[in-house]
């Protein structure tokens, strides 16, 4: 029996749900033990003592991490990969989730402490906005002519890239940090447009994008 546990608007729980969808595995998101506020109560721990979401619970056992998550769905579901047939292109294609994880998500998260223009930091949001900028070359340099990251149909490296700039879009948009968008022009818009025109990408976006405006609303009434 599996379980995922998470909240969509959580990128990295978008990212599981896009992927279980491009895959065409049924895996709807179910409210974690200890309830849906619960990531930090003693049973959820239990699976994941990292206490964070996503978690898939399969028999009673706990895997964290989104993109081990997603290699997981495909050991059990191989009948459809969700990454590309040869190797370079699947190592292009976890090489994206990898940097989206490690150089570019670490640098957004901050910028929700600086939403307040009045208590603003600003030399720390030009050093995210210039991190943001190096970890979407970086991200580019690791795709291959596309239009998605990798190849003509959504992989992993779309399922994490693209919910992960969905967040970082609405977290540049609500602060008006005056940071330029990343993937303006060039092989990321071209990347950017070929997800938001994919039916099964653009859906999960959508919720994530929906939930996660409820998330920063929420934030913005705590000021
Ligand atoms: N590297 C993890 C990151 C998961 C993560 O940071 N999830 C956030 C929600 S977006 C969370 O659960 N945060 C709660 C916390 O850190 O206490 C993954 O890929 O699953």
């Amino acid at each position: 029996m599996i379980k995922l546990y998470g909240a969509i608007a959580s990128p990295y729980v978008a990212r599981v749900v896009m992927y279980a969808k491009l895959k065409g595995v049924d895996l709807p998101l179910t409210e974690p033990p200890g309830g849906m506020a619960g990531i930090k109560s003693p049973e959820y721990l239990k699976l994941n003592p990292m206490g964070k979401m996503p978690t898939l619970e399969v028999d009673g056992q706990g895997i964290g991490e989104s993109s081990i998550i997603c290699e997981y769905l495909d050991d059990v579901y191989p009948q459809k990969s969700g990454l590309p047939a040869d190797p370079i292109g699947r190592a292009r294609s976890r090489l994206v989730a990898r940097i989206v994880d490690i150089y570019l998500a670490q640098h957004v998260g901050p910028l929700f402490r600086q939403m307040n223009p009045e208590k603003r930091d600003q030399a720390a949001v030009d050093a995210a906005g210039k991190e943001i900028a190096k970890a979407y070359g970086y991200i580019e340099h690791a795709m291959d002519s596309g239009p998605f990251c990798v190849g003509k149909t959504p992989t992993l490296g779309d399922c994490a890239l693209g919910t992960t700039t969905s967040m970082m879009h609405q977290v540049l948009a609500a602060g008006n940090f005056g940071i330029a968008d990343p993937v303006g022009s060039g092989r990321l818009a071209t990347w950017w447009k070929a997800v938001q025109g994919h039916a099964v990408c653009a859906a999960v976006i959508d919720e994530h994008h929906t939930a996660f405006g409820g998330f920063l609303k929420m934030m913005a009434g705590r000021k």
